[in-house]
């Protein structure tokens, strides 16, 4: 009989879909009409789970697969999975390391570039046909230059590392908060953020959730200032987003390049109301390449978990 593995959200490769139907008996949770009633009748016979970074997976419902044998994230934060109790069951809990650093990276220097230079409002312009009628050099307001800009990085981990990196060929100086200085990061570690704010022209979030909920506020939001830009591409409970909402609706800062919100995929009307920000429906790692890459990873992990290995990926064992 083929391990049963339980599938939280749809894998958009059909070359993975059809090796995973190939290897396993895989019941896709997210077309099931009532999901709490399967999991508590089926629930027992779940041999591996399968879920989202942003999704991940609730304890009660890990509470009801007693024959789990991994956890394999399609992600690389695990911030929705309670790796202390996964750990206590010495469960794998396994991640898409380093699968998506380049994609999210490019996203939040695309995002980046988009909120300085107005590249939405340009598109509209056009696209509504207002170019032919507002004709004058004036119509559209004069944008901000990105190359040479002040850019605090807020997570220096892989994503963090590799928006540095794009950032500096932007001729950008860069700088970093995190919870410690890295010895193999070459630019200013500034330890405080609201300091590292002030101190900015864009801050880009790449840290991961779980130590760092709501750190973006009025008082960071202030400090980085009306000339300012916010680039998320993390977890949207990185920021206050009410206060984000406040400040961008103020103009006390300049704008916001935002792939990721508090509750998706609901969006605050007045982020999605507002001229100065450039919205992303979370797809900074929707690529071919890098979901056939996870997709890939997700694969692997399964196969060791399910051989009696240790996942070459896991976080908890
Ligand atoms: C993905 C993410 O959208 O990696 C993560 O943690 O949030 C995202 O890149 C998601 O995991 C895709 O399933």
């Amino acid at each position: 009989m083929k391990p049963r593995v339980l599938q939280l959200n749809p894998i958009l490769i059909p070359s993975i879909n059809d090796k995973l139907a190939a290897l396993y008996e895989v019941h896709k949770l997210f077309e099931t009409p009532d999901p709490g009633a399967w999991v508590r009748e089926h629930g027992s016979t779940v041999d591996a789970l399968i879920t989202g970074g942003h999704t991940g997976v609730s304890r009660a419902m890990l509470e009801q697969l007693p024959r789990l044998r991994v956890v394999a994230v399609n992600g690389v934060g695990t911030d929705a999975v309670d790796l202390a109790y996964c750990r206590g069951r010495a469960l794998p809990v396994t991640a898409t390391l380093g699968a998506l650093t380049e994609d999210v990276a490019d996203l939040a220097i695309g995002l980046l570039i988009a909120a300085c230079r107005n590249l939405c409002a340009g598109d509209r312009f056009v696209r509504e046909g207002q170019w032919e009628r507002h004709p004058q050099p004036g119509a559209i307001p004069l944008a901000r230059r990105f190359s040479g800009m002040d850019v605090g990085i807020v997570g220096m981990g892989r994503v963090g590392r590799a928006v540095a990196v794009r950032a500096a060929a932007f001729g950008c100086t860069i700088r970093y908060t995190d919870l410690r200085a890295m010895d193999d990061v070459p630019h200013l570690f500034v330890p405080q953020l609201v300091e590292l704010a002030r101190d900015s022209d864009a801050l880009v979030l790449c840290a991961a959730a779980d130590q760092a909920e709501g750190i973006v506020d009025a008082a960071v939001l202030d400090a980085l200032g009306p000339r300012g830009f916010l680039v998320n591409v993390a977890r949207g409970r990185l920021v206050q987003e009410s206060a984000l909402a406040e400040a961008l609706v103020a103009g006390r800062i300049a704008g916001a390049g935002l792939d990721v919100f508090v509750d998706e995929p609901r969006v605050p009307a007045a982020l999605r109301q507002s001229d100065r920000t450039t919205l992303q429906a979370h797809r900074a790692s929707a690529t071919w390449e890098t979901r056939t890459a996870m997709a890939e990873m997700v694969l692997d992990s399964l196969a060791q978990a399910l051989a009696g290995q240790r996942p070459a990926m896991s976080l908890t064992t």
